[in-house]
């Protein structure tokens, strides 16, 4: 399988709220440069750089106001004489208003997130989009022919809805590679989310839609964040009824539990027939992560590969989550061995 891969993700290492502190993100670029270096270790396949496609190709996922928002956040933050990352400080939350977009970019920071977990630096943006574009590039190995392709995006994407960032995500990488899917000949496009943390982005941008169907396992936001999103009453609106699909699982989650779940998706998917499936591939289910709960052991990646092999479809996996550097390289790779046979 060839894998997609920007070195300008190093571009973006952010701060973020640990404790009530502020602290370095565990959303680091060691944890990219970990995964390639598995990937070439365990010879799954050549390693390409991205394309460079522009701001037109993540418009349709997000709005262009959004886009615009992150492309200049950096710019009007620093121009206040500021020198350290942008974070937002205040949220339009239930009675207050959200229907008029600040002009001060503090009040835009806050307009556009969902939490203080995506700060903006002076080269976030470029790393933002070397990531999208990572994942562009993989749609297009795949709508070429190939059976299957690895994203290995960073910064992640799947908690950055149609106007916010969060979770550590800015443009969501696995809408922007399925908006790009339906643009180029795919009738219906699929994503199964298997990060710890439910992908409430995802979900925002094919809530309404029939053309896209969304699938998540993920921890019960009852206990895990974005503790507003990833129900399982969540079904879709309009159009898009019965094309959302949310399985909570609960703290402690190991292989049997999170296999039954999957088997119950996979048939939903199937139901579905999609022309190509995104895989949003988050290891952070593994049992040593150290922001998750679930209890998936390395060689239940292996397993978690087969299955969405088993489902017969062109797949594009994309990088999300994973924080535990010492086996989020191995855990990603074991997926994509697995889905190839080439695994024990
Ligand atoms: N300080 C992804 O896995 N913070 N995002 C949780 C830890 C947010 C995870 C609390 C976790 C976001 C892509
Ligand atoms: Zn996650």
């Amino acid at each position: 399988m060839l894998t997609v891969f920007s070195e300008s993700h190093r571009l973006h290492y952010g701060i973020e709220l640990k404790d009530g502190l502020i602290a370095r993100s565990f959303e680091n670029p060691q944890r990219a440069d970990t995964v390639v270096a598995r990937v070439r270790a365990a010879g799954l396949g050549e390693v390409i750089g991205e394309t460079h496609y522009d701001r037109s190709h993540y418009v349709g996922a997000h709005s262009d106001r959004y886009v615009h928002f992150l492309e200049t956040a950096w710019a009007e933050w620093s121009a206040t004489g500021r020198k350290h990352d942008a974070l937002p400080l205040v949220w339009p939350v239930r009675t207050l208003r959200d229907d008029i977009e600040p002009s001060f970019i503090d009040g835009k920071l806050g307009y556009y997130a969902m939490d203080a977990g995506s700060p903006i630096g002076a080269h976030t943006w470029e790393a933002v989009c070397s990531s999208a574009n990572v994942a562009l590039t993989g749609v297009d190995v795949v709508l070429a022919g190939a059976r299957a392709a690895f994203a290995l995006c960073r910064p992640p994407g799947h908690h950055a809805a149609r106007e916010y960032m969060g979770g550590y995500c800015y443009l969501n990488n696995a809408a922007i590679a399925a908006q790009r899917c339906l643009a180029h000949g795919a009738r219906r496009v699929a994503v199964l989310d298997v990060d710890f943390h439910h992908g409430n982005g995802t979900q925002d941008i094919f809530y309404e839609r029939a053309d896209a169907l969304f699938v998540s396992l993920h921890g019960d936001p009852r206990v895990s964040f974005p503790y507003f999103s990833g129900f399982a009453d969540e079904e879709g609106r309009g159009v898009g009824l019965g094309f959302n699909a949310n399985y909570p699982l609960p703290e402690g989650t190991d292989w049997p539990r999170y296999s039954h779940a999957l088997g119950d998706a996979g048939k939903r998917l199937t139901a579905y027939a999609p022309d190509v499936l995104v895989v949003s591939l988050g290891v952070d289910t593994f049992e040593g992560d150290p922001i998750s709960h679930f209890a998936l052991k390395s060689n239940d990646f292996i397993r978690l590969g087969e299955a969405i092999a088993r489902l017969g479809m062109p797949t594009l996996f994309v990088m999300e989550g994973g924080y535990m550097v010492d086996e989020i390289g191995t855990n990603a790779v074991n997926v994509l061995l697995g889905f190839e046979g080439r695994a024990a």
